[in-house]
């Protein structure tokens, strides 16, 4: 079912000039209301009549994740308090969150958007859609529970965590769609498994996950262990929450609600935009939110558009699953790798799970990277030449495709963590002391 017809089956050219007339008037919008932003269009003697096509959005100034800090917490605002009706946040790692706010309208379009995802994905008014996410300023769950709302499905609020209590209301209440993370999907099959459930006997039919990457070999796994159709979405706090783009049952890539959000990729060096098929960096800017509209926002996220026609009958730009964001790629002795690509080697082999870490250490002046990966069944462990083998070839495999050399550690069955919500693959141990 395609949610919103009109919009989503568009023709290029009139989509365009929808965009512009919305990028125009939210350009005036924004130097009017919002001080940063005039600021920033005075420094660069840019005026808001000089945007006259949508190339031009290449003159406005960037907007990071710095900026909002900066701005913290309501000073990008571009309403009064009293027309802000809901507040989320992103706890970064450092420091103070980033705070947005919602008007009314923007939780419209907001519902607007997820409504489209989710029945891209395949979602009906006859689903029951669980929201494993957290409902509190995490955009997850209440981003998913308003836009399965205005399509009509029924949403059980389950929130993030107690995972046998979610496994109850997916046998009692017959969920038929589970909202997550990629990896508490995982992570809640295990369980039900160790429950004595067979998760495919469940109602389970479709996954919408987001909040973090998920390589296509993963999505197999969870696609075989639950018996579903996994699909995924993207978003982030400062542009909206989820609701960003999706990926349709043809999965071709995520669909981005263009009429919304306006998607550049560019060169994170040069910051120069790069042609549509080009890998760079995601920037988006927010065509008609009112609370706090964003301007080419730099999402870090990297990514590539496509823009040839899908099968479901959209006519909108999709992106690709995300490779990795700049500021997580990693550089093992000169050769750039995100930990996507480490996951997709890894999913190659039968006999480990599809959970592991990757450990960042210092040897002297060198990096070294060190990958521990649980083996599916513990007995390979007893056997030290099949271990090594195993290890070996892993190795071997990553040395092959990535052209990075890692240690590789086989460790004992559902010994890594586990989290609810993002997982954390990456842990970063040089400049530490190491015993
Ligand atoms: O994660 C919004 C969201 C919630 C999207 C639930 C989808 C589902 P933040 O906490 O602000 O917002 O984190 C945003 O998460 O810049 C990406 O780096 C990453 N991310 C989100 N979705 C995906 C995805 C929410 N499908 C940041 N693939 C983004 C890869 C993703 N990364």
């Amino acid at each position: 079912m395609i949610f919103n017809k009109e919009i989503e089956c568009m023709s290029r050219k009139n989509m365009e000039q929808l965009q512009l007339k919305r990028l125009q008037n939210i350009v005036y919008y924004c130097y009017e209301k919002v001080p940063f932003y005039k600021a920033k269009f005075d420094a660069v003697n840019l005026k808001p009549k000089d945007i006259k096509e949508l190339k031009d959005i290449e003159k406005i100034p960037f907007t990071t994740k710095e900026d909002l800090r900066d701005n913290y917490p309501f000073d990008m605002f571009a309403v009064p308090m009293k027309e802000i009706v809901e507040t989320h946040a992103s706890s970064g790692t450092t420091g103070k969150p980033v705070v947005v706010g919602y008007t009314k309208n923007d939780l419209e379009t907001w519902s607007e958007a997820v409504a489209r995802l989710a029945a891209a994905a395949g979602v009906t008014s006859e689903d029951v859609a669980q929201v494993a996410f957290g409902y509190g300023m995490f955009t997850g769950g209440f981003g998913l529970h308003y836009g399965l709302q205005k399509l009509g499905a029924t949403v059980i609020p389950a929130s993030a965590g107690n995972s046998e209590r979610q496994l109850m209301y997916m046998q009692d209440f017959k969920t038929t769609v589970l909202i997550s993370t990629p990896s508490y999907a995982l992570y809640l099959s295990e369980i039900c498994e160790d429950m004595g459930i067979d998760p495919k006997s469940l109602s389970l039919k479709i996954g919408l996950f987001g909040g973090e990457g998920h390589s296509d070999e993963l999505t197999k796994e969870v696609e075989k262990r639950w018996g579903i159709i996994d699909t995924e979405n993207y978003g982030m706090t400062e542009i909206t929450g989820p609701g960003v783009s999706g990926e349709c049952t043809h999965k071709t890539g995520m669909h981005i609600c263009e009429d919304l959000f306006y998607p550049e990729i560019i060169d994170s060096t040069t910051e120069k935009q790069l042609p549509i098929g080009e890998k760079g960096e995601m920037v988006l800017t927010t065509l008609v939110k009112e609370g706090i509209p964003m301007l080419r926002f730099r999402t870090k996220d990297i990514t590539i558009l496509d823009d040839k026609p899908c099968q479901c009958g959209r006519t909108s730009i999709r992106m690709h699953k995300i490779f990795g964001r700049s500021d997580d790629m990693l550089i093992i002795k000169g050769v750039n790798v995100f930990p996507s690509q480490i996951e997709s080697v890894l999913m190659k082999f039968d006999k480990i799970a599809p959970h592991y870490q990757i450990l960042l250490k210092s040897h002297g002046f060198m990096d070294t990277i060190e990958v521990l990966v649980e083996v599916e069944n513990g007995d390979i462990l007893d056997s030290y030449r099949k271990l090594e083998q195993l290890e070996k070839d892993i190795r071997h495999e990553i040395r092959t495709v990535l052209q990075i050399d890692a240690t590789i550690k086989l460790v004992e069955p559902k010994t890594l963590e586990r989290t609810e919500g993002k997982s954390k693959r990456v842990v970063d141990m040089r400049n530490k002391k190491q015993y």
